[in-house]
Protein backbone atom coordinates (compact mmCIF):
# COMPACT_ATOMS: atom_id res chain seq x y z
CA UNK A 1 0.00 0.00 0.00
CA UNK A 2 1.74 3.49 -0.68
CA UNK A 3 2.16 5.44 2.08
CA UNK A 4 0.35 8.92 2.37
CA UNK A 5 0.17 12.02 4.01
CA UNK A 6 -1.48 12.20 7.53
CA UNK A 7 -4.37 15.01 6.21
CA UNK A 8 -5.33 17.09 8.78
CA UNK A 9 -8.79 15.44 9.29
CA UNK A 10 -7.13 12.28 10.26
CA UNK A 11 -8.12 10.87 13.61
CA UNK A 12 -5.42 9.63 15.65
CA UNK A 13 -7.74 6.88 16.25
CA UNK A 14 -10.07 4.93 15.23
CA UNK A 15 -12.58 6.91 17.28
CA UNK A 16 -15.30 7.49 14.51
CA UNK A 17 -15.41 4.01 13.60
CA UNK A 18 -17.28 0.98 14.89
CA UNK A 19 -14.90 -1.12 14.40
CA UNK A 20 -16.02 -4.82 13.33
CA UNK A 21 -19.43 -3.66 13.08
CA UNK A 22 -20.22 -3.29 9.59
CA UNK A 23 -17.25 -5.83 8.33
CA UNK A 24 -19.36 -8.70 10.49
CA UNK A 25 -22.79 -8.28 9.46
CA UNK A 26 -23.56 -9.67 6.32
CA UNK A 27 -21.56 -12.67 7.67
CA UNK A 28 -23.54 -12.56 10.29
CA UNK A 29 -26.80 -11.81 8.04
CA UNK A 30 -26.01 -14.82 5.63
CA UNK A 31 -25.52 -17.12 8.40
CA UNK A 32 -28.47 -16.15 10.56
CA UNK A 33 -29.87 -16.56 6.91
CA UNK A 34 -32.37 -13.22 7.43
CA UNK A 35 -32.62 -10.33 5.47
CA UNK A 36 -30.76 -7.08 6.64
CA UNK A 37 -34.09 -4.87 6.32
CA UNK A 38 -35.19 -7.14 9.21
CA UNK A 39 -32.88 -5.85 11.73
CA UNK A 40 -34.26 -2.61 13.73
CA UNK A 41 -32.23 0.18 12.43
CA UNK A 42 -32.38 1.42 16.31
CA UNK A 43 -34.00 4.64 18.39
CA UNK A 44 -31.18 6.72 17.10
CA UNK A 45 -32.03 6.51 13.26
CA UNK A 46 -36.16 7.13 14.49
CA UNK A 47 -35.76 10.10 11.78
CA UNK A 48 -37.14 11.10 8.72
CA UNK A 49 -34.89 8.46 6.12
CA UNK A 50 -36.43 5.52 8.32
CA UNK A 51 -39.76 7.31 7.37
CA UNK A 52 -38.55 7.42 4.23
CA UNK A 53 -37.48 4.29 4.02
CA UNK A 54 -40.71 2.68 5.03
CA UNK A 55 -41.27 -1.33 5.92
CA UNK A 56 -38.92 -2.99 2.94
CA UNK A 57 -36.97 -5.37 3.43
CA UNK A 58 -33.07 -4.49 2.30
CA UNK A 59 -31.89 -7.47 -0.43
CA UNK A 60 -29.24 -9.88 1.42
CA UNK A 61 -25.87 -9.36 -0.42
CA UNK A 62 -25.37 -11.94 -3.28
CA UNK A 63 -21.62 -11.81 -2.25
CA UNK A 64 -21.23 -15.70 -2.82
CA UNK A 65 -21.59 -15.27 -6.79
CA UNK A 66 -19.47 -12.60 -6.83
CA UNK A 67 -16.10 -13.72 -8.54
CA UNK A 68 -14.69 -10.73 -6.84
CA UNK A 69 -15.73 -11.83 -3.14
CA UNK A 70 -12.48 -13.01 -2.19
CA UNK A 71 -10.75 -9.85 -2.79
CA UNK A 72 -12.40 -8.26 0.54
CA UNK A 73 -12.43 -6.96 3.19
CA UNK A 74 -9.06 -5.33 1.67
CA UNK A 75 -6.71 -3.08 4.07
CA UNK A 76 -7.28 0.17 5.82
CA UNK A 77 -5.87 2.83 4.41
CA UNK A 78 -5.34 4.76 7.53
CA UNK A 79 -4.58 8.27 5.96
CA UNK A 80 -8.57 8.23 5.01
CA UNK A 81 -10.24 8.74 8.67
CA UNK A 82 -13.40 11.14 9.35
CA UNK A 83 -14.42 12.96 11.96
CA UNK A 84 -17.84 11.46 12.16
CA UNK A 85 -19.52 8.49 12.49
CA UNK A 86 -19.77 5.80 9.65
CA UNK A 87 -23.68 5.79 7.68
CA UNK A 88 -25.48 2.83 8.97
CA UNK A 89 -24.78 0.68 5.67
CA UNK A 90 -28.94 -0.23 5.56
CA UNK A 91 -29.24 3.40 4.94
CA UNK A 92 -26.42 3.97 2.21
CA UNK A 93 -27.92 0.94 0.51
CA UNK A 94 -31.29 1.80 0.61
CA UNK A 95 -31.30 5.63 0.05
CA UNK A 96 -29.85 6.03 -3.49
CA UNK A 97 -29.67 8.27 -6.75
CA UNK A 98 -28.77 6.72 -9.44
CA UNK A 99 -31.26 8.19 -12.17
CA UNK A 100 -30.80 5.17 -14.48
CA UNK A 101 -33.56 2.97 -11.99
CA UNK A 102 -35.89 5.93 -11.00
CA UNK A 103 -35.59 9.83 -10.26
CA UNK A 104 -36.64 9.15 -6.32
CA UNK A 105 -34.45 7.47 -4.10
CA UNK A 106 -35.89 4.21 -3.65
CA UNK A 107 -34.29 2.26 -6.39
CA UNK A 108 -32.29 -0.63 -4.42
CA UNK A 109 -34.80 -3.01 -5.73
CA UNK A 110 -35.31 -2.20 -9.04
CA UNK A 111 -31.10 -1.72 -9.27
CA UNK A 112 -30.53 -5.73 -8.40
CA UNK A 113 -31.69 -6.24 -12.42
CA UNK A 114 -28.48 -4.96 -13.34
CA UNK A 115 -26.02 -7.94 -14.24
CA UNK A 116 -22.50 -6.85 -12.99
CA UNK A 117 -20.75 -10.13 -14.71
CA UNK A 118 -19.52 -10.01 -17.29
CA UNK A 119 -18.28 -6.64 -17.34
CA UNK A 120 -16.31 -4.56 -19.46
CA UNK A 121 -14.20 -1.63 -19.17
CA UNK A 122 -12.80 0.52 -21.98
CA UNK A 123 -10.50 2.67 -22.28
CA UNK A 124 -9.83 5.12 -24.83
CA UNK A 125 -8.97 8.61 -26.77
CA UNK A 126 -5.86 9.94 -26.55
CA UNK A 127 -3.79 6.88 -25.42
CA UNK A 128 -0.82 5.25 -26.22
CA UNK A 129 -3.34 2.39 -26.83
CA UNK A 130 -6.82 1.80 -26.54
CA UNK A 131 -7.64 -1.11 -24.34
CA UNK A 132 -11.30 -2.95 -23.03
CA UNK A 133 -10.22 -5.08 -19.92
CA UNK A 134 -13.02 -7.32 -18.28
CA UNK A 135 -13.55 -6.07 -14.63
CA UNK A 136 -11.92 -9.01 -13.00
CA UNK A 137 -8.80 -8.37 -15.18
CA UNK A 138 -8.91 -4.99 -14.40
CA UNK A 139 -9.07 -5.86 -10.50
CA UNK A 140 -6.39 -8.23 -9.98
CA UNK A 141 -4.07 -4.85 -12.17
CA UNK A 142 -4.83 -3.55 -9.29
CA UNK A 143 -3.92 -3.47 -5.50
CA UNK A 144 -7.64 -2.61 -3.36
CA UNK A 145 -7.80 -0.69 -0.28
CA UNK A 146 -10.04 0.64 2.05
CA UNK A 147 -10.79 4.75 2.46
CA UNK A 148 -13.47 6.07 4.86
CA UNK A 149 -14.87 9.21 2.86
CA UNK A 150 -17.58 11.70 3.35
CA UNK A 151 -19.91 12.03 0.72
CA UNK A 152 -21.82 15.42 0.31
CA UNK A 153 -24.69 15.48 -2.31
CA UNK A 154 -25.82 18.47 -3.80
CA UNK A 155 -29.45 17.90 -2.17
CA UNK A 156 -27.66 18.91 1.19
CA UNK A 157 -27.57 15.00 2.85
CA UNK A 158 -24.21 12.98 3.03
CA UNK A 159 -22.91 10.00 4.60
CA UNK A 160 -19.80 8.34 5.73
CA UNK A 161 -18.90 5.20 3.56
CA UNK A 162 -16.18 3.17 4.41
CA UNK A 163 -15.15 2.57 0.51
CA UNK A 164 -12.68 -0.27 -1.34
CA UNK A 165 -11.40 0.27 -4.18
CA UNK A 166 -7.67 1.71 -5.99
CA UNK A 167 -6.35 4.94 -6.28
CA UNK A 168 -7.96 6.60 -9.87
CA UNK A 169 -4.15 7.62 -10.45
CA UNK A 170 -3.82 3.71 -11.02
CA UNK A 171 -6.02 3.67 -13.52
CA UNK A 172 -4.07 6.53 -15.70
CA UNK A 173 -1.00 4.65 -15.42
CA UNK A 174 -2.32 1.88 -16.83
CA UNK A 175 -4.24 4.09 -19.51
CA UNK A 176 -0.74 5.54 -20.47
CA UNK A 177 -2.47 8.70 -21.46
CA UNK A 178 -1.00 11.31 -24.60
CA UNK A 179 0.72 14.31 -23.23
CA UNK A 180 -1.89 16.19 -24.99
CA UNK A 181 -4.92 14.83 -22.46
CA UNK A 182 -5.88 16.87 -20.72
CA UNK A 183 -9.31 15.61 -19.77
CA UNK A 184 -11.14 12.21 -18.91
CA UNK A 185 -14.50 11.67 -20.03
CA UNK A 186 -16.55 8.73 -17.64
CA UNK A 187 -19.65 6.77 -18.80
CA UNK A 188 -21.85 4.86 -17.20
CA UNK A 189 -23.80 1.81 -19.12
CA UNK A 190 -26.50 2.02 -21.36
CA UNK A 191 -29.14 -0.71 -20.81
CA UNK A 192 -32.55 0.61 -21.46
CA UNK A 193 -34.20 -2.79 -21.15
CA UNK A 194 -33.31 -2.85 -17.52
CA UNK A 195 -32.97 -0.01 -16.40
CA UNK A 196 -35.73 1.78 -16.66
CA UNK A 197 -35.34 5.38 -16.35
CA UNK A 198 -33.09 4.96 -19.40
CA UNK A 199 -36.15 4.50 -21.21
CA UNK A 200 -37.62 8.35 -20.44
CA UNK A 201 -35.80 9.72 -23.27
CA UNK A 202 -35.74 13.28 -21.66
CA UNK A 203 -32.77 12.24 -20.03
CA UNK A 204 -29.24 12.73 -21.99
CA UNK A 205 -28.52 9.10 -21.61
CA UNK A 206 -25.90 8.00 -20.84
CA UNK A 207 -24.76 9.48 -17.71
CA UNK A 208 -21.82 11.25 -18.45
CA UNK A 209 -19.67 13.04 -16.06
CA UNK A 210 -15.69 14.39 -16.69
CA UNK A 211 -12.65 15.60 -14.51
CA UNK A 212 -9.04 17.38 -15.11
CA UNK A 213 -6.08 14.84 -15.47
CA UNK A 214 -5.12 16.72 -12.26
CA UNK A 215 -8.15 16.20 -10.42
CA UNK A 216 -8.02 12.40 -11.46
CA UNK A 217 -4.49 11.47 -10.30
CA UNK A 218 -5.05 13.81 -7.16
CA UNK A 219 -3.93 11.15 -4.13
CA UNK A 220 -8.24 11.49 -3.32
CA UNK A 221 -9.53 10.85 -6.27
CA UNK A 222 -10.64 7.44 -5.66
CA UNK A 223 -12.28 4.19 -8.24
CA UNK A 224 -14.76 1.97 -5.84
CA UNK A 225 -15.22 -1.29 -6.38
CA UNK A 226 -16.47 -2.48 -2.69
CA UNK A 227 -18.10 -0.95 0.15
CA UNK A 228 -18.46 -2.17 3.37
CA UNK A 229 -15.95 -4.72 3.85
CA UNK A 230 -17.71 -6.02 0.29
CA UNK A 231 -18.00 -5.75 -3.30
CA UNK A 232 -20.08 -2.74 -3.95
CA UNK A 233 -23.82 -3.84 -4.46
CA UNK A 234 -25.39 -2.86 -7.77
CA UNK A 235 -27.78 0.42 -5.91
CA UNK A 236 -24.15 2.11 -4.96
CA UNK A 237 -22.58 1.48 -8.31
CA UNK A 238 -21.17 -2.06 -9.06
CA UNK A 239 -19.20 -2.47 -10.24
CA UNK A 240 -17.02 0.34 -10.64
CA UNK A 241 -17.80 4.00 -9.70
CA UNK A 242 -15.78 7.38 -8.85
CA UNK A 243 -15.97 9.37 -5.37
CA UNK A 244 -14.46 12.27 -5.38
CA UNK A 245 -15.45 12.87 -1.72
CA UNK A 246 -14.26 16.94 -2.62
CA UNK A 247 -17.21 17.26 -5.14
CA UNK A 248 -21.11 16.94 -4.98
CA UNK A 249 -22.45 13.76 -5.43
CA UNK A 250 -23.46 13.67 -8.80
CA UNK A 251 -19.51 13.79 -10.10
CA UNK A 252 -19.24 10.35 -8.27
CA UNK A 253 -20.31 8.55 -11.71
CA UNK A 254 -21.56 5.08 -10.93
CA UNK A 255 -21.44 1.74 -13.22
CA UNK A 256 -18.71 2.80 -15.75
CA UNK A 257 -18.10 1.62 -18.83
CA UNK A 258 -15.53 3.89 -20.12
CA UNK A 259 -12.32 6.32 -19.40
CA UNK A 260 -11.96 8.61 -22.33
CA UNK A 261 -9.12 10.48 -22.62
CA UNK A 262 -8.81 13.88 -24.55
CA UNK A 263 -8.08 17.32 -24.56
CA UNK A 264 -11.80 18.89 -24.56
CA UNK A 265 -13.57 19.64 -21.65
CA UNK A 266 -16.27 16.96 -21.33
CA UNK A 267 -20.06 17.95 -21.16
CA UNK A 268 -22.02 15.90 -18.60
CA UNK A 269 -25.66 14.77 -17.66
CA UNK A 270 -26.57 17.38 -15.67
CA UNK A 271 -25.06 19.54 -17.57
CA UNK A 272 -26.81 18.80 -20.52
CA UNK A 273 -29.97 19.12 -18.01
CA UNK A 274 -29.42 22.31 -16.34
CA UNK A 275 -26.12 23.73 -16.96
CA UNK A 276 -27.19 26.95 -15.01
CA UNK A 277 -27.60 24.74 -11.66
CA UNK A 278 -25.49 22.10 -12.27
CA UNK A 279 -21.67 22.93 -13.51
CA UNK A 280 -18.45 21.16 -14.33
CA UNK A 281 -16.32 21.94 -11.30
CA UNK A 282 -19.10 21.27 -8.53
CA UNK A 283 -16.67 21.68 -5.53
CA UNK A 284 -18.54 21.59 -2.18
CA UNK A 285 -18.27 25.21 -0.88
CA UNK A 286 -21.13 26.31 1.74
CA UNK A 287 -21.16 29.72 0.98
CA UNK A 288 -22.02 29.36 -2.31
CA UNK A 289 -25.71 28.64 -2.51
CA UNK A 290 -27.60 26.45 -5.36
CA UNK A 291 -29.60 28.38 -7.50
CA UNK A 292 -32.77 27.03 -4.89
CA UNK A 293 -31.29 26.16 -1.80
CA UNK A 294 -28.52 26.91 1.04
CA UNK A 295 -25.39 24.80 1.02
CA UNK A 296 -24.45 26.09 4.52
CA UNK A 297 -25.27 23.09 6.48
CA UNK A 298 -26.25 18.71 5.73
CA UNK A 299 -28.52 16.33 6.87
CA UNK A 300 -26.12 12.99 7.37
CA UNK A 301 -28.04 9.96 6.55
CA UNK A 302 -29.35 8.61 9.71
CA UNK A 303 -29.36 11.77 11.85
CA UNK A 304 -31.97 14.22 12.93
CA UNK A 305 -29.51 17.39 13.19
CA UNK A 306 -28.23 19.10 10.48
CA UNK A 307 -24.43 19.84 10.41
CA UNK A 308 -22.08 22.88 8.64
CA UNK A 309 -20.93 21.71 5.57
CA UNK A 310 -17.15 22.52 4.60
CA UNK A 311 -15.43 23.46 2.09
CA UNK A 312 -14.26 21.19 -0.12
CA UNK A 313 -16.24 18.55 2.20
CA UNK A 314 -13.73 19.21 4.51
CA UNK A 315 -10.79 18.07 1.87
CA UNK A 316 -9.19 21.56 1.21
CA UNK A 317 -5.71 20.77 1.99
CA UNK A 318 -5.71 18.37 -0.35
CA UNK A 319 -7.29 19.64 -3.26
CA UNK A 320 -7.53 23.52 -3.35
CA UNK A 321 -4.44 23.74 -4.56
CA UNK A 322 -6.00 22.27 -7.87
CA UNK A 323 -8.32 25.58 -8.75
CA UNK A 324 -5.54 28.15 -7.37
CA UNK A 325 -5.15 29.28 -11.17
CA UNK A 326 -8.71 29.13 -11.87
CA UNK A 327 -10.42 32.41 -10.55
CA UNK A 328 -12.85 33.31 -13.13
CA UNK A 329 -14.41 29.61 -13.06
CA UNK A 330 -17.88 28.81 -11.62
CA UNK A 331 -15.75 26.24 -9.12
CA UNK A 332 -18.64 25.65 -6.88
CA UNK A 333 -21.69 24.43 -8.60
N1 LIG B 1 -24.76 6.75 -13.16
C1 LIG B 1 -25.16 7.51 -12.14
N2 LIG B 1 -24.25 7.88 -11.22
C2 LIG B 1 -24.64 8.64 -10.15
C3 LIG B 1 -25.98 9.12 -10.04
C4 LIG B 1 -26.90 8.71 -11.03
O1 LIG B 1 -28.10 9.06 -11.01
N3 LIG B 1 -26.47 7.90 -12.06
N4 LIG B 1 -26.33 9.93 -8.99
C5 LIG B 1 -25.24 10.69 -8.34
C6 LIG B 1 -25.64 11.35 -7.12
S1 LIG B 1 -26.59 12.75 -7.28
C7 LIG B 1 -25.23 10.95 -5.89
S2 LIG B 1 -25.55 11.85 -4.50
C8 LIG B 1 -24.53 9.67 -5.72
C9 LIG B 1 -25.31 8.78 -4.78
O2 LIG B 1 -24.60 7.61 -4.49
P1 LIG B 1 -25.25 6.54 -3.53
O3 LIG B 1 -26.60 6.19 -4.06
O4 LIG B 1 -24.29 5.39 -3.52
O5 LIG B 1 -25.37 7.20 -2.19
O6 LIG B 1 -24.34 8.96 -6.96
C10 LIG B 1 -24.04 9.79 -8.06
N5 LIG B 1 -23.72 8.96 -9.21
MO1 LIG C 1 -26.41 13.84 -5.30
Amino acid sequence: MPVHFKPRWALPERTATPEGVFRNRRAFLKTAGIAAGAIAAGPAHANIFDRLLGGDNVPTPDVENDPSAGLYPAPRNEAYQVMRPISDENLVTTYNNFYEFGSHKRIFKAAQKLQIRPWTVTIDGMVEKEQTLDIDTLLRKMSLEERVYRHRCVEAWSMVVPWTGFPMADLVALAKPLSGAKYIRTETFMEPDIASGQRQSWYPWPYVEGLTMEEATNPLAFLVTGAYGAPIEEQNGAPLRMALPWKYGFKSAKSLVRFTFTDERPSSFWMDIAGAEYGFWANVNPEVAHARWSQATEQPLGSDERIPTLLYNGYADEVAGLYADKEGERLYY
